[in-house]
Formats: C-alpha cells, sequence, structure tokens
C-alpha cells in the first residue's frame, strides 16, 4: 500500500446513509455520547468532525501531492487572522450541506441550531487580519502550495457590548468549549528564546552565541483551508506559547508558595494569551515584541524542517520558499533568518543576506504616521539581544550603499536608516522591511502611489523596481455565497451556472439583466427580505450603513453630523417627503482610544433620543448592534443600500468592506480614497455617489491653514448640527467631540460636510426612483469581480511570489 500516495485512506461516503453512519460513528467513538442523551452541542462537535474528515482526506491527498512535486512555497506570515465562523463555510466547500442536514435533523436539530454554536475565532483587529483569511482562502482555492503562519491567542478581540453609555469590553474566550475545527501537533514544536547575552565564537567575526535567559515553547495547531471547487486543502498554523515542564516551581509549590510557583510558568504562557487590540499604550508594549518574535521564531525554524524536508542545499532556500510579511509585525523575520543561517548554519554573511533579501516579501497596509512601528533600540536589546547586533550590521550595509549612489547626502543618509535616533533611539521596522525584501506592496491604486510619493519615497527613488501595487480582494464564498444564499441563487439562475463564484469577473454576465424588469424586481425582493432577516429597522427604508473599526481618519464623526442634521431637517417640517432611512452603524474602537469610543457613545445618545422622537422617528432611526464581527458582518452586508466609505482621502489604504458591501448591491457613497477610486472607475460615475476633497487637495489643506472654524461660521446647517451636539443635551461626550471638531478637526469632516450632505440629497433622488436604484445595485454587483481574492492572489502570484498552481489529483 502506497501511503505516500494516501491510497490507504477509507473512502467516505457520499450518500446521505453513509454520512449519517459516520456522524453517529463520531457521536459514539469520538464525542462518547448516545443518540439518546444528544444535546446540540454534540450534535455540533459531531458534525463539525464529519465534515472536518472530509476535508481531512482532500488534505493528506493534498500533502501528497506537494511532497511530490517538492513545490515552491508561499509562507504567509501574520500576527491576525480573522478566519470567521467555519462550519457554514465546511459544509460548503466540502459539499456536504445537504447531507449535514439531513444527518442532524435525525439527531433532533436543525441545521441552524447547530450554527449557532459555531464560534468564530476573532484572532484579529479588522481589514488587515480578514485580508489574510480571504488570501488564503484564495490561496488553496488557485492550488498553491501555502502555510499561513499565526498565533493562537486564547482571547481574541474583545467582545463588545455598547449601551447608551457606549462601548465595553469583555474578554472574548472563543475556544471556551474547545475547537472542532483545530488539530494539535504537538510533536512539531519549537523552543523560542528572549533576553541573555551574546558571546563570540573563538574564530569568526560575524557568527555569534546567544544565550537566551528565557525559553518558551511553541506548541502549533493547525486549522484547514480547504480550496473552493478544487480538491486542494492548505492549512493555517497557529502558535500557542507553553511554558516548559521546568518552568514549574516544585519546591516553591512545597512550601505552600501557589502563586510563585507557577508565575515563570504563566508568564510564558501569557505570550500567546490575548490579541492586543490596539498598540497605542505604553504599557505591555514589551509583550507585543515578544509575540512577534514569538510568531517569528516558531513559524521560520517551520519553515526550515519543512525545507530540509526535500532540500539539503541553501541556495535553493530562495527558491523554494517565499515569505510574505503582512505589515511590518512579523519583520523581525528578516534578522531571525540572517541569525539562523549565520550563526546556527554557518553561512557566510553576504550569503546569508542575499538568501535572505530574497525569500521575503513586504506588504504595506497604511499611511498612517502613528501606525508605522518602531521599536525602542534598548528594548530589543535587552529582549533580543542578537537581533540587534544583525539589525546594526545590516544597517552598515543599507547606509553604504546610500552613500554610494547619493555622495554627500548626509541628510539622506538620516531619514533613510533603520535606525531613528530622535528623540530616542528606536528601529524603525518599515524600512527593516524594505531593506530586507525583494518586493514591497501596497494595497491598492492610489495607496502604492502614495507610498511611492511620500512614505517610501526615499525608498522608491533608490529601488523603484521593488515597489509594486496589488490591490486588496475579497473571498466571494464567504461574502456573497455564503453570506447572501438568495442573491447567490439569483445571479447563478441569471448566468446560467455558478461558475461566477470561483471566476469573478461572471458577474459581468448581470450587466445586461439589469435592464430586465422582472430581473429587477426579484433582485429588489432579496434585498427586502435580506433586510428583513436583519431586522435592523423598517425593511422598506434605505439602509444606510457604515460597518467598520472606529477610527478619526474614517470620520463616524462625519456620518453623525448628517445624521444630526437630517433630524434637524425633519424636526423643522414634519410634514416634509422625507425619504425614510436606517442608519446602521457597527464597529469597535481600540479600548484606549477615547475619542474614537467618545464618537460611540454618542452615536449611542443620539440613537436614543432619535427612537424617543414621534415627529422624526418615522423616518429615521439609528441602529449601533454590539459586537462587529465577521459573523455579523455576514448578516449586515446582505441588507445594505448604501455603503458609507467616507474616510478623509488618502487615509484609507485600501478599505475591503467597501468591496463587500459593492458586491452585494450596496451602492457606495465615498471619497476618493484607497479601494473606492477602483470601485468608482469599474462601477461607473453614474452608480456611486462620489464626493469630497482628494487626497492632494487634503493635504494641501492643512498647509494652507486650513480653520474648521470658517466652515462652521459659513454653513448655517453645519453651524446647527455641531451647536446641538456641543448644547449639552447629549451630555459632555457631545461637548468634547464638538470641541474637537470646531478646534482641530485633524480629519477635515467640516470642509467635506457640505459636500458630503449635499451628495446624501443626491442619493435620495436616486432612491426614490426603485428602477434607477435597482439598476445601480445590480450594476454594482456586475462590476465587483475584479475584487475578487482570487484576482488579489493571482497578482501576488504571478508578480511577487513567481509560484505555480499544483494541482491535487482527484480519488480515484
Ligand atoms: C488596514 C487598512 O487600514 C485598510 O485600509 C486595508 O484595507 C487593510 C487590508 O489591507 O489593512 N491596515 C490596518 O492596520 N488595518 C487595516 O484594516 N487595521 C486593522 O486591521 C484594524
Amino acid at each position: 500500500m502506497d501511503l505516500r500516495q494516501g491510497i490507504g485512506l477509507r473512502k467516505l461516503g457520499k450518500t446521505a446513509d453513509e454520512f449519517q453512519q459516520d456522524l453517529l460513528s463520531n457521536l459514539y467513538y469520538r464525542r462518547g455520547t448516545t443518540v439518546e442523551s444528544a444535546s446540540a452541542r454534540d450534535a455540533y462537535e459531531t458534525l463539525s468532525l464529519t465534515v472536518r474528515d472530509r476535508l481531512a482526506e482532500r488534505r493528506a491527498r493534498t500533502a501528497a501531492a506537494h511532497y511530490a512535486s517538492n513545490p515552491r512555497w508561499v509562507y504567509y506570515l501574520s500576527a491576525e487572522y480573522l478566519l470567521g465562523a467555519q462550519l457554514e463555510q465546511n459544509l460548503l466547500y466540502s459539499g456536504t450541506g445537504e447531507l449535514a442536514a439531513s444527518a442532524v435533523k435525525a439527531l433532533g436539530f436543525s441545521l441552524e441550531d447547530v450554527e449557532d454554536l459555531d464560534v468564530e475565532p476573532g484572532l484579529g483587529n479588522g481589514g488587515l487580519g480578514r485580508l489574510a483569511a480571504c488570501l488564503v482562502d484564495s490561496l488553496a482555492t488557485r492550488d498553491i502550495p501555502a502555510v499561513g503562519y499565526g498565533i493562537r491567542y486564547d482571547l481574541g478581540i474583545f467582545r463588545q457590548v455598547i449601551t447608551e453609555n457606549g462601548q465595553t469590553e469583555l474578554p472574548d474566550d472563543w475556544a471556551f468549549h474547545g475547537n472542532p475545527w483545530e488539530f494539535p501537533a504537538p510533536d512539531d514544536r519549537q523552543t523560542v528564546g528572549f533576553y541573555g547575552h551574546t558571546e563570540p565564537v573563538p574564530g569568526s567575526t560575524t557568527r555569534k552565541v546567544w544565550v537566551p535567559g528565557e525559553i518558551v515553547l511553541g506548541e502549533p495547531s493547525h486549522m484547514l483551508v480547504p480550496g473552493y471547487g478544487t480538491d486542494t486543502v492548505n492549512i493555517v498554523r497557529l502558535w500557542s506559547a507553553k511554558a516548559s515542564e521546568a518552568s514549574f516551581d516544585l519546591s516553591r509549590f512545597s512550601a505552600g508558595q501557589y502563586a510563585e510557583a507557577v508565575q515563570e510558568a504563566v508568564r510564558a504562557e501569557n505570550i500567546s494569551k490575548v490579541l492586543y487590540p490596539d498598540d497605542s499604550t505604553e504599557l505591555g508594549r514589551e509583550l507585543r515584541l515578544k509575540q512577534q518574535y514569538f510568531l517569528v521564531s516558531c513559524s521560520l525554524r517551520d519553515i526550515v524542517r519543512r525545507f530540509r524536508l526535500r532540500n539539503e542545499n541553501w541556495d535553493e532556500f530562495a527558491e523554494k520558499t517565499v515569505i510574505q510579511l503582512n505589515d511590518t509585525h512579523p519583520t523581525i523575520a528578516i534578522p531571525e533568518l540572517m541569525r539562523l543561517l549565520v550563526d546556527e548554519y554557518e553561512l557566510e554573511w553576504d550569503r546569508a543576506w542575499e538568501i535572505t533579501r530574497k525569500t521575503f516579501a513586504y506588504t504595506c497596509h497604511t499611511l498612517l504616521p502613528e501606525a508605522l512601528e518602531t521599536w525602542p533600540v534598548r528594548l530589543i536589546e535587552k529582549l533580543l539581544p542578537r537581533h540587534l547586533e544583525i539589525i546594526y550590521l545590516i544597517n552598515m550595509h543599507f547606509l553604504r550603499t546610500v552613500g554610494a549612489r547619493f555622495p554627500g547626502d548626509q541628510e539622506r543618509v538620516r531619514r533613510m536608516s533603520i535606525i531613528q535616533e530622535e528623540p530616542e533611539r528606536r528601529v524603525r521596522m518599515a524600512h527593516l522591511a524594505v531593506v530586507g525584501t525583494e518586493a514591497v506592496n501596497g494595497v491598492a491604486e492610489l495607496h502604492s502611489k502614495l507610498l511611492r510619493e511620500t512614505v517610501l519615497d526615499d525608498f522608491a527613488e533608490l529601488w523603484p523596481a521593488k515597489f509594486q501595487n496589488v490591490t486588496n480582494g475579497i473571498s466571494p464564498r464567504r461574502f456573497i455565497r455564503i453570506a447572501n444564499p438568495r442573491l447567490s441563487d439569483l445571479i447563478t439562475e441569471g448566468l446560467g451556472g455558478d461558475g461566477w463564484v470561483r471566476d469573478l469577473e461572471k458577474l459581468a454576465g448581470l450587466e445586461s439583466l439589469a435592464d430586465d424588469a422582472s430581473f429587477r424586481e426579484r433582485w429588489r425582493s432579496i434585498k427586502r427580505a435580506n433586510k428583513v432577516d436583519l431586522a435592523a429597522g423598517d425593511p422598506d427604508s434605505l439602509t444606510d450603513v457604515m460597518i467598520k473599526r472606529f477610527h478619526e481618519y474614517k470620520r463616524q464623526q462625519l456620518k453623525l453630523l448628517h445624521v444630526v442634521t437630517l433630524y434637524q431637517r425633519i424636526r423643522a417640517n414634519p410634514a416634509g417627503d422625507w425619504v425614510p432611512r436606517t442608519v446602521l452603524f457597527a464597529g469597535k474602537a481600540a479600548p484606549a482610544y477615547h475619542a474614537a469610543k467618545d464618537l460611540i457613545r454618542l452615536i449611542a445618545t443620539v440613537a436614543a433620543t432619535i427612537a424617543a422622537d414621534p415627529v422624526v422617528s418615522p423616518y429615521l432611526k439609528v441602529v449601533f448592534p454590539s459586537n462587529y464581527n465577521v459573523t455579523l458582518a455576514e448578516k449586515i452586508i446582505p441588507a445594505a443600500d448604501l455603503s458609507e466609505q467616507i474616510s478623509l482621502a488618502g487615509k484609507e489604504a485600501s478599505g475591503t468592506g467597501n468591496m463587500k458591501l459593492a458586491l452585494n448591491g450596496a451602492v457606495t457613497i465615498g471619497t476618493l480614497d484607497g479601494a473606492n477610486i477602483e470601485i468608482h472607475a469599474r462601477v461607473g460615475d453614474d452608480n456611486f455617489f462620489l464626493f469630497g476633497l482628494d487626497a492632494y487637495e487634503a493635504a494641501q489643506a492643512r498647509i494652507n491653514g486650513y480653520q474648521p472654524r470658517a466652515f462652521y461660521d459659513h454653513d448655517e446647517e453645519l453651524r446647527a448640527a455641531i451647536d446641538a451636539l456641543g448644547s449639552g443635551a447629549f451630555g459632555e461626550v457631545g461637548h468634547r467631540v464638538a470641541s474637537a471638531l470646531l478646534g482641530w478637526d485633524e480629519y477635515l469632516a467640516l470642509a467635506d460636510y457640505r459636500a458630503y450632505v449635499d451628495c446624501q440629497g443626491r442619493v435620495e433622488e436616486a432612491w426614490r426612483d426603485h428602477d434607477r436604484w435597482t439598476r445601480m445595485s445590480i450594476l454594482n454587483t456586475a462590476h465587483s469581480g475584479f475584487f475578487s481574492s482570487d484576482r488579489t492572489v493571482a497578482d501576488y502570484a504571478a508578480r511577487i511570489w513567481r509560484v505555480s498552481p499544483v494541482p491535487v489529483p482527484q480519488e480515484n
């Protein structure tokens, strides 16, 4: 029997009977319970195992195919993954949805009952983490050999509860009941060092020995990442910190010092305890750097282990391996690979550098200066002494290159150095990431252009060919096929097949159907049914959604000013012909980001005021569901009519919620920012509500001495809205928000107010014409094909990774 071909596997049945038998076996043998006593949770766990087994069989064939071809691998390193709920996805990808429904029914439950128990692993903050999940989905769908590496945080992004007092945060113990989707792999555990000192190696000028002062174990487990419409199943491998046996102090325990006995173990395991909801707090910063190095150290050793299964010669490493850094969070991987190659595998510095540089690529996800990571030199020196030495050496070689290319330009050397000198010495991780990689990309056209022209301009001048754009994308499986089954069925019917789920450009075929009155009627009734399901407000009202993290640059405050203006208009003229609107906000604020939390609280207060107003409430409703996450996004997006993408131009790197909403037929009101520009270009000016300053005008405004008060003085409605917020009717919070806007208004909300409010007037005009609106909605979906993450991955594969698919032979 040839185990390598997976031929030793018993075939899993495809009939309803066989599926049910497998479910029963799992109930008895793996769950250890019986039909008579099975709870909903027993049904959930058992169903998950049964579905997982179908994917595990494909996983075995995938591993065999990959082993046989010894391919070039993509390793995606990311501190965050927002994978979303797994059961529904895995039912779809394994084609077992109907079998599952009937098998679970036989146990006395509905599929919805058990799906409600499926908890999403919230191992990320927002767009960056969800992008990682969409990319691994599309890597598998495109049959590209890939592993996603991440951290298995015990506690994911906090659970948010919204009350009239704003946001409160609760811990998210997402795996409290266990996680049936996960395979622990304790045999692949790694040892990670921290602190300590370095010692010279006699007879070598470049090698050093690092003697760590603390040792922590990293234990991996993996989740399966199936491709859609293919047999490939890749994995995401997540690391958990474990204390070594030796860290339990038995003698202290025996002396009754219970807390002290475990304190070292607790400290070690704290590394993967909790996802940082931001990094703006001074306290706990060291732990964040520890998390980053922990991820990197475990993953690189695993990558090297995998390389050596099939290869010997280090010269082949960069041919067989590309490591994509998801933002700067894993950038310490660059000195870490140098350390492994130079200190542990005894390669010459230059050869090691050549390999390292060719192995890595870096994606930048921001333009905000405060989001560009830097670490104090003294912190790196304490935590990772050898890495600091290596960073200094990398910098020395790099600055020589700069000096040779721009002789005498000391100012440029100072600007480009990996080490920032003032006001405190810090390591600039973005500079290290640019220097140590083969390719650097932004995440939308405008973002990549602004990176080249501003933040990384010196580097783009030095190495123009290194800089690329890869516009983000989203998984059509999760964000329409699963989230919006009604619309998916209609599209499949309209296009005469479901090929669009794997080839999203096929949606262009809907264009002609926009002129078909009966198709439009069905489209409209589906949107309505989705709104009924969401139950956020009157399903016949314009459902206006702003769903994203709370951040001043995204300008939820501008949306709030619009809401207050509508409120005041309706109050002033209750008999007016108002367009009924449901404004839905959802999103979390970093717990320490006070301005963002103020806004949440203010929105909640305004919502309550409007709800209590009998004159306004028939036309305007503001809702703020708690705990925005992937699962909630999948409910809101299909019900949205209007998509709010109103960040100040030049601030949102890409946005991906904008793509999800357009794909589901929401029409965007948006600025010329991030990927909005590319959406606008594709759906066309008639099907997009564009307003506001562009990135250059916005940058210029501040230089020209922007005065928010001038806009306040000259616009009566704006003044009335701000005065209302600051009047005291909304408490201290209203006052704080109003003064922040009048005093400085960092993100030019007042400058864009008039254009925005007038543009909302054009939205209402379009909405009143049902046929016109529905046509716009259909055309948004029809022209969203480009925004599939399958296209994003194809771009990375062709231009950055230079990898080819390795098809997995079908089961025979
Ligand atoms: C982000 C950008 O702000 C978004 O514009 C972009 O779409 C995503 C994915 O590229 O990356 N960068 C970033 O730090 N976050 C993003 O969403 N923030 C969070 O994930 C909270």
